[in-house]
């Protein structure tokens, strides 16, 4: 017979093979054993100080502080990285492929003007989240367009860094995480 085991939201409950059902289930899970990579790109470093009444007054060591805990919560590790260099970013979305389980990617001003990026995350072959601080939809045009969505699994915009928490909860339900599964009486 089997008992249902519950575990509290927050606890990571691995099922064993047989409970992952079927082999794509287990590549999920075990996939989940890596880091998220969370990437920022050009002028993030000076948040706290840049246009405060646009990306707030948190720094970025803030908002890596923040992911850190809820990364940590929701019993997922990240790597959270920015660079202000296109090319650094496109050799970290390279590096993510067979180091991270997933990606989270602000790519500030590059999300608007770089198909290097769009390639490297096409090659990646990760779930893409993209995130960004502002409303990009209540500015201006030219920030309408995005060149990370075609390679994102979903986009959050406009809700501060509270945005690359709620990042990390979507892939969490991406990958189906268990919170409960089945276990042999003991
Ligand atoms: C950050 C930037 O640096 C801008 O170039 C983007 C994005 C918006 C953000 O809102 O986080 O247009």
């Amino acid at each position: 017979m089997n008992t249902l085991r519950i575990a509290p939201i927050g606890a990571a409950v691995r099922p064993t093979a047989a409970e992952c059902g079927d082999g794509r289930a287990e590549g999920r899970h075990e996939a989940m054993q890596k880091p998220v990579y969370v990437l920022n790109g050009p002028n993030l470093n000076m948040l706290g100080l840049r246009e405060p009444h646009i990306y707030g007054s948190e720094t970025l060591d803030d908002v890596r502080i923040m992911v850190e805990a809820h990364a940590l919560a929701l019993g997922m590790t990240v790597n959270f990285r920015q660079s202000n260099i296109e090319g650094e970013l496109v050799n970290w979305i390279q590096e993510a492929r067979s180091g991270a389980s997933a990606i989270v990617l602000n790519a500030g001003a590059y999300t608007h003007t770089s198909i290097a990026i769009l390639d490297a995350l096409n090659a990646a072959e990760l779930p893409v989240v993209e995130v960004h601080l502002s409303n990009v939809y209540r500015r201006e045009r030219f920030r309408h367009r995005s060149f990370v969505s075609p390679a994102a699994l979903g986009v959050i915009c406009g809700f501060g860094p509270t945005g690359y928490l709620m990042a990390l909860d979507g892939l969490k339900a991406h990958f189906g995480a268990a919170k409960v599964s089945r276990a042999p009486a003991g």
